[in-house]
């Protein structure tokens, strides 16, 4: 006799994942245990409170589209909301469906093991819980569990550190400090201007210097937001037909780069450039395509650079080199003219690595900086880290970490051969962070439930994506990417910011295509995977 499970879910994850996943489980009378390592809602948003953090996906897309009286009742005050205002969003959904008795919060999933004999998963936690559910659902997040490199003498900085993805919940006061800034990704670009103005000196320690291009954010007036809000449902349609899940602000240019005048190509780059932010890359339609047409959008932000920095040779310090959009392109509030206050330094680390901290602060090329503080902005273990770090044991006992040796291996994102019953939201093998996450998270969230509920429906208890598929959406997933210009650069989606980390494109790309594959999965019954 099986042992029956005490719920039939368990969801990891109080993000904008675990939330909407929750809410469907409880609207389709499914019991579930949701658990949470910080003691609230809100995910990437709960824990990434440092200065200046905003999302680089325009308010109106990004937030949740399941509910029009939701989104009718939500109001957005910018363009680009900031962090505080996501975090009070999340915990007003959390408050309108009732999402938070269901989650035990403070607690870190230390192991989830499948139970062969009883086909049930086993969830403990380090405040000592069990839980055995029937189905396992991550919803852990791409760019949570943060990266910090491992230099030598770490232990010996006597001055205070902080990472950008686990800020201290009341804030830091840097007046007067000297702080350093390792990192120069999005999270870097965004709080190097805040912690400038506050700081006594700020020095940024800049190993690959990043493109980004100002947000141009701005309050959302009442009429803007209005007119979206009276056709909601063409504008989400909008967003979700584009390559990335979002763009129904903006326009693509269809054109090609090469059939433009060089006059013509810096007048329209100029608008994009004025307009904003990620907006940037739909300048023309060829932009990604070839390494050449990409380069003139490249100039047009390295000439942009040595307008605004005064000094020269910051500025070529600060002019990325390869192609604009192949790491996730930054957007931001005034960086560059940062580098002209004078308290502010910028050290280039790409030739001389940071050899190592040291009592009173960082040593490179044989010069020692003090600091009184140090900030890593220096990213994630993306899409594969947070499922990794909770140590999950599949059939017959299979380790997840031991499986995905060699990269992540999946069907859809979703499922992994080996791991009945287990889903990954917005993982790799999904348009993940490639897209508009909480579009993705919706998407997934919502075919989970069907699933499980197909499944329940024809009197199973196990689903397990077939071998053979997942094979060949390994291959379709790496066949996308190959077409693109992603591989060239040493990005966070193959993994190359960590080291000993495989290198392995993650994200699927394209959100449409991606969209299609999963409506016929369904309409064939799920064909590719077995039940039992
Ligand atoms: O992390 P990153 P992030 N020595 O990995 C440097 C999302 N996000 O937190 O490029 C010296 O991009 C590293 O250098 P290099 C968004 O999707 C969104 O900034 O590897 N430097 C790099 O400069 C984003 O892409 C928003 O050579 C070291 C930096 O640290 C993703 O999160 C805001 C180093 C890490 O950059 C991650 O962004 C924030 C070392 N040993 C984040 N190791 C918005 O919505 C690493 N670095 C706007």
């Amino acid at each position: 006799m099986k042992s029956e499970p005490d719920v039939d879910a368990v969801v990891v994850g109080a993000g904008f994942g675990g939330m909407y996943m929750m809410h469907l489980l409880q609207q389709h009378g499914l019991t579930a245990q949701g658990i949470e390592r910080g003691s609230d809602v809100g995910g990437t948003w709960y824990w990434n409170r440092y200065p200046g953090c905003q999302c680089d996906v325009e308010s109106m897309e990004y937030s949740y589209q399941f509910s029009d009286e939701l989104q009718q009742k939500w109001d957005w005050s910018k363009r680009y909301a900031g962090q505080p205002e996501i975090l009070r969003y999340a915990n007003h959904v959390a408050d309108e469906f009732n999402l938070r008795d269901n989650f035990l919060f403070d607690a870190c999933v230390n192991a989830a093991n499948y139970d062969d004999a009883n086909e049930l998963w086993s969830v403990s936690t380090d405040t000592g819980t069990t839980v055995n559910a029937r189905y396992l659902i991550m919803a852990t997040g791409c760019l949570s569990a943060t990266n910090t490199p491992d230099f030598p003498g770490m232990a010996d900085f006597a001055g205070d550190t902080y990472h950008t993805g686990n800020w201290p919940h009341d804030g830091v006061d840097f007046s007067g400090k000297k702080v350093a800034v390792i990192g120069t990704g999005s999270s870097g670009i965004q709080a190097i201007p805040p912690i400038a103005q506050q700081a006594g000196e700020l020095t940024v320690f800049q190993r690959t210097a990043a493109y980004t291009v100002p947000a141009q954010n701005k309050p959302l007036d009442d009429k803007t937001q209005n007119e979206i809000k009276a056709n909601y449902a063409e504008f989400r349609a909008m967003g979700r037909m584009s390559p990335v899940a979002f763009g129904a602000t903006f326009s693509f240019n269809p054109m090609s780069v090469f059939d433009a005048t060089p006059e013509e190509r810096k007048a329209n780059f100029e608008e994009f450039w004025n307009f904003g932010g990620f907006s940037f890359l739909a300048s023309y339609g060829d932009l990604s395509a070839t390494v050449e047409g990409n380069e003139f959008a490249c100039e047009f932000v390295r000439d942009k650079i040595r307008e605004i920095v005064k000094d020269p040779e910051t500025a070529e310090l600060l002019c990325p080199q390869g192609v604009i959009g192949c790491k996730r392109l930054c957007s931001d509030n005034g960086y560059y003219e940062t580098f002209n206050q004078p308290n502010v330094h910028l050290v280039d680390v790409s030739t001389h690595p940071i050899d190592r901290l040291t009592v009173n602060g960082i040593e490179t090329n044989g010069v020692e900086y003090e600091f009184d503080a140090i900030v890593f902005a220096t990213g994630y273990d993306a899409l594969t880290g947070s499922l990794l770090r909770c140590n999950i044991t599949g059939a017959n006992g299979l380790k997840l970490e031991d499986k995905w040796s060699a990269g992540p291996t999946n069907f859809l994102g979703l499922m992994t051969t080996g791991f009945p019953n287990m889903f990954t939201m917005t993982g790799p093998g999904s348009p993940s962070a490639l897209a508009n996450l909480i579009t993705g998270i919706e998407q997934h969230a919502e075919f989970i439930t069907q699933l499980i509920q197909w499944s329940q429906s024809q009197g199973y208890q196990c689903i397990e994506a077939e071998q053979g598929a997942e094979d060949s959406w390994v291959e379709t997933v790496n066949t996308r990417a190959a077409k693109t210009l992603y591989p060239t650069c040493n990005s966070w989606y193959l993994g190359a910011n960590v080291p000993g980390k495989p290198r392995v494109f993650m994200p699927y790309v394209g959100f449409p295509e991606y969209s299609e594959k999963l409506k016929t999965v369904v309409a064939e019954d799920y064909a590719e995977m077995r039940f039992g």
